[in-house]
């Protein structure tokens, strides 16, 4: 299983979790509902997340996330090391994950 974050050593927040919270997405495909989660943590719509806007968007979901988890989620994210996730990036890893984590 794919873990996103590894928010400590016995609850970790797992792919279908942090898709989870998004509770109206059912009905979307992979790419659209990719995109839509995006614009959720994109709130200054630049077309990037940042990772304010991370830390942020789990403030908000009321889920607490250290640094150095944040950080981890980051590194994960941005494959291409600029500091901010972009909608290629975003894609790229929630797509490839998605469709793993079909059988
Ligand atoms: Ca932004
Ligand atoms: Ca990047």
């Amino acid at each position: 299983m794919f873990i996103l974050l590894d928010l400590n050593e016995d609850n970790k927040l797992e792919y279908n979790e942090f898709i989870g919270v998004f509770q109206d997405t059912n009905n979307m495909n992979d790419e659209i509902m990719v995109e839509y989660i995006f614009t959720q943590i994109d709130k200054d719509n630049s077309g990037v997340i940042s990772k304010s806007e991370i830390r942020k968007f789990f403030m908000e979901k009321q889920i607490s996330l250290k640094n150095n988890e944040l950080n981890d989620m980051i590194k994960r994210l941005d494959s291409d090391g600029n500091s901010n996730v972009s909608i290629y990036e975003f894609k790229q890893l929630m797509i490839e994950e998605l469709q793993k984590g079909r059988v």
